[in-house]
């Protein structure tokens, strides 16, 4: 496996950046390697069905459990968000800016990002879509 980033080590998650800034595409294998932080076994946090974003790196903080279709999170969570788990069965779509604009990131049915920092979107996320049916590619 050659030119492993700290990103790279990201488990569990398969995102690429759609735009603006491009060139950074990451496929992370899972569940090889735990993560720096001590993120316990098993999931975040976060209800059924619902895209959770979470005020802290590792998932910590407050918690925004948002539908798939969340043109605006919302003020107390616009722009907060540090780590994201998508707990529905589809992949879904971030966003950088309100109505779906903006800087994207693509996380897989299942997948978490516990440093959002990493991808450049650190208290940035402010609306959410459904993602591709065939997951992020
Ligand atoms: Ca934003």
């Amino acid at each position: 496996m050659a030119a492993r980033t700290a990103a790279n080590d990201r488990r569990d998650l398969a995102v690429i950046i759609l735009r603006p800034l491009a060139a950074l595409a990451l496929l992370l294998s899972p569940l090889l390697t735990a993560g720096p932080t001590a993120v316990a076994q098993g999931s975040p946090v976060c209800e059924p069905d619902r895209v959770c974003l979470y005020e802290n790196f590792g998932f910590g903080g407050q918690r925004w459990p948002l539908l798939p279709e969340t043109a605006d999170v919302g003020p107390a969570a616009n722009d907060k968000a540090s780590s994201v788990f998508n707990n529905t069965s589809g992949a879904v779509l971030l966003y950088g800016d309100t109505g779906f604009q903006g800087v994207v990131i693509c996380l897989n049915p299942r997948a978490e990002i516990d440093n959002l920092a990493l991808f450049g979107l650190n208290d940035t996320i402010s609306s959410i879509s459904s993602g591709p049916a065939g997951g992020c590619t």
